[in-house]
């Protein structure tokens, strides 16, 4: 699951480009992670750790400007390193090799983050300021949540998730006050309790 701010951010918060490169690799013929994130314009690398061929095959809407491409990587390749132009959310991957290998790249803008095997969040590096943050699920869907005037030190909100399951959960926003105004948000954390978990889970990979 990945959540972004999906309104509210401007200036440099916007246009700012992560200097980290998130890994796509393919491990065991499985996309590793089953869903990446990341900025429009950062760049990321698909890597091999097989000792097969894969050829991955990235498939965007070719309405939001971003070109599908496919590109074959041998046992031992070195990482393919890309960017997308555009923000999508998100793109589907599939290997023209093995066609049970699927998974998706999220390309936002601003400020990211996807789950940890808990389903725990942390958007980091937040300026002051209202947004819309917008969670994604590939099956579930999206959601989004209005967060206003987050400086508090804490603060919490419902926050549902509907498909074959229903996820309902709280949504913490934590803010640090420094010494001096503005009130800045350092960190926005949000964590769902799965109170209705039903066997759909079990087949949902970690990270998911
Ligand atoms: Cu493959």
């Amino acid at each position: 699951m990945v959540l972004y701010l999906s309104e509210g951010l401007a200036g440099s918060a916007l246009t700012q480009v992560p200097t980290s490169v998130p890994v796509f690799d393919q491990k065991n013929c499985v996309y590793t992670p089953h869903v990446l994130a990341m900025d429009v314009n950062q760049n990321f690398k698909v890597a091999n750790s097989d000792q097969t061929s894969h050829n991955i095959h990235p498939n965007p809407n070719p309405m939001t400007g971003n070109i599908p491409w496919n590109l074959s990587q041998p046992p031992g390749a070195p990482p393919i390193e890309k960017s997308w132009k555009a923000e999508e959310v998100a793109i589907p991957v599939q290997c023209n090799i093995h066609p049970w290998m699927h998974g998706w790249l999220v390309v936002v803008k601003g400020p990211y983050a996807t789950t940890d095997s808990n389903g725990n969040y942390t958007i980091e590096n937040v300026p002051p300021g209202n947004y819309t943050v917008t969670a994604w699920q590939e099956d579930y869907g999206t959601q989004t949540q209005k967060s206003n005037g987050c400086g508090r030190k804490t603060r919490k909100c419902r926050f549902h998730f509907q498909a074959e399951v229903e996820i309902t959960g709280n949504f913490l926003c934590s803010c640090r006050t420094r010494s001096t105004e503005p009130e800045s948000i350092d960190s926005m954390t949000m964590s769902f309790s799965r109170s209705r978990r039903r066997c759909e889970f079990a087949s949902a990979p970690n990270g998911r």
